[in-house]
């Protein structure tokens, strides 16, 4: 059962997205005496089948068009007039017995309605269009999309079109900028945010409740897909779904095709969850880390309590103009405090940070941009560069936090062989290490607790409502409610 159903979706926020690109734009070309009259042209995803055979895989826009345009369906076109802001949308003509196989062929009109874009045209009308829409003198110009994703290290592709040719192309500056516009969040792409945040929120607790010792992995994350789909009409996640007891929770990307979630778990695991619903291209991304039995055990309470401090710690330190790799540092340390007041490690804290040991037991980054992506664009704009140091150099920004940013806080503490045994060895860090304790822990596995969190004038706003508290996960895991049911005064006779 659900509380929440699925909000209707504005296409204004489109428009209100298409805006904030042409007024960036403007700025951009009139502080550099260009004109402002090319047109920015977007190529939409396409379709895709199955290697060689004619399974079509389910469809998703690609990011930067589903920002631009919110259009559902695949091989469409998009164009802005950067000096009117009028948009066009270019529909693929399609043949006559898709209305056989696959529905209804609608006229361009629906298209118009449905997205609110000024112009609708069929693709094998893009020349003649662009050509008319061109205001400028001698060849139309067009802007492209070609720009590096700093995360993935791969290149957004280029409209591209027979007779291309015939337009003056510009690949360099639209990247940029558009990378930049999706960096802080409008109110209309909160509300989306929000929701995806609250059907996921839901669904881990939904998950936590329905866990018993000698399920299987898959079954938790077969749980939190009806519950997305069922009650929140997610028809994707953000990612897939990490869920990974005992020590498989200390392989970070567990999940893959190649680890896929098929472990039984026992009484005694620790499950960590990293799961999040997409609703209309925007994400979720949360973890929920919990003891498969319902109960902690002290030394599950001591490591769950480490990185749950490190994560209030971090919530409660962010405002605007906030350096988000002080706050990876921040979460370090009060992780490495308190597994030295825990007796696994021993010795001076602020020389553990010099060595870079926060990074053994936390590899990945704080956090990162979260929007129509899971990791969303603009993370190292020119001018920022990404640490090199262990730990740091895994960070997705070291920017500075801007209101309106949306990010995640997910910090962890992992016990992976393949970097504490390293560690222990070294002759820079073994010193650090209680070898008696660090057996205890060595199969306990990692924990992490990622909440999504929307940047304010003065602070930030946790968008994530899961139990957090060991007491209040074991209480929900117990069949308490969630969220707790308040007992104020005036709530109550
Ligand atoms: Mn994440």
């Amino acid at each position: 059962m659900s509380s929440l159903t699925p909000p209707p979706v504005p296409m204004e926020l489109h428009a209100v997205n298409r805006r904030k690109l042409c007024d960036s734009l403007r700025r951009h070309l009139s502080s550099s005496d260009r004109p402002l009259d090319g047109l920015v042209l977007l190529q939409g995803g396409e379709e895709k089948t199955r290697y060689c055979t004619d399974h079509a895989e389910l469809f998703r826009q690609e990011s930067y068009f589903a920002y631009l345009f919110g259009v559902k369906e695949p091989d469409f076109y998009g164009a802005i007039d950067i000096g009117s802001g009028k948009s066009i949308l270019f529909i693929p003509r399609l043949p006559e017995d898709y209305a056989v196989w696959l529905g209804e062929i609608k006229p361009l009109s629906h298209f118009k309605e449905t997205y609110m874009v000024d112009m609708v045209y069929y693709v094998d009308e893009i020349i003649q269009v662009l050509s008319e829409q061109f205001k400028g003198t001698g060849k139309p110009l067009l802007y492209l999309l070609h720009g590096l994703n700093t995360d993935s290290g791969n290149l957004s592709k280029p409209a591209s079109f027979e007779g291309i040719e015939k337009f003056e192309t510009d690949l360099t500056t639209l990247h940029p900028i558009l990378a930049e516009c999706r960096v802080t969040k409008s109110s209309l792409e909160l509300q989306l945010l929000q929701f995806a945040n609250d059907i996921s929120s839901e669904a881990h607790v939904e998950v936590m409740r329905r866990v018993t010792p000698g399920m299987k992995e898959y079954q938790m994350e077969s749980m939190f897909l009806h519950h997305t789909y069922m009650y929140g009409g997610c028809r994707h996640c953000s990612y897939t779904c990490i869920c990974a007891t005992g020590d498989n929770s200390a392989v970070l990307h567990y999940g893959h095709a190649a680890a896929p979630n098929d472990r039984t778990f026992e009484d005694g695991d620790l499950a960590l969850l990293d799961m999040g619903g997409e609703y209309h291209f925007y994400a979720s991304d949360i973890t929920c880390s919990f003891p498969v039995n319902g109960k902690f055990t002290s030394d599950q309470s001591l490591i769950y309590n480490a990185v749950l401090k490190a994560h209030n710690s971090v919530i409660s330190a962010m405002k605007p103009g906030v350096n988000w790799v002080d706050m990876h540092k921040l979460a370090e340390r009060i992780i490495l405090e308190s597994l030295k007041k825990g007796s696994i490690l021993t010795g001076d804290v602020d020389e553990m940070m010099v060595e870079r040991l926060g990074a053994v037991f936390m590899p990945h980054g704080l956090g990162h941009f979260m929007g129509i992506d899971t990791h969303d664009t603009g993370g190292y704009p020119m001018g920022v560069e990404r640490p090199k140091e262990p730990g740091l150099k895994s960070l997705r920004t070291a920017r500075d936090l801007l209101e309106g940013m949306v990010i995640t806080v997910e910090p962890g503490c992992y016990f992976i062989k393949a970097l504490l045994i390293p560690a222990m060895e070294n002759a820079k860090t073994s010193k650090f290490f209680n070898r008696e304790t660090i057996e205890r822990f060595k199969n306990i596995g990692g924990v992490r607790i990622e909440s999504d969190l929307v940047v304010t004038a003065n602070g930030c706003k946790n968008m994530t409502n899961v139990p957090r508290e060991t007491w209040e996960i074991e209480a929900v895991m117990a069949g308490a409610p969630w969220p707790p049911v308040t007992t104020g005064n005036n709530t109550t006779k």
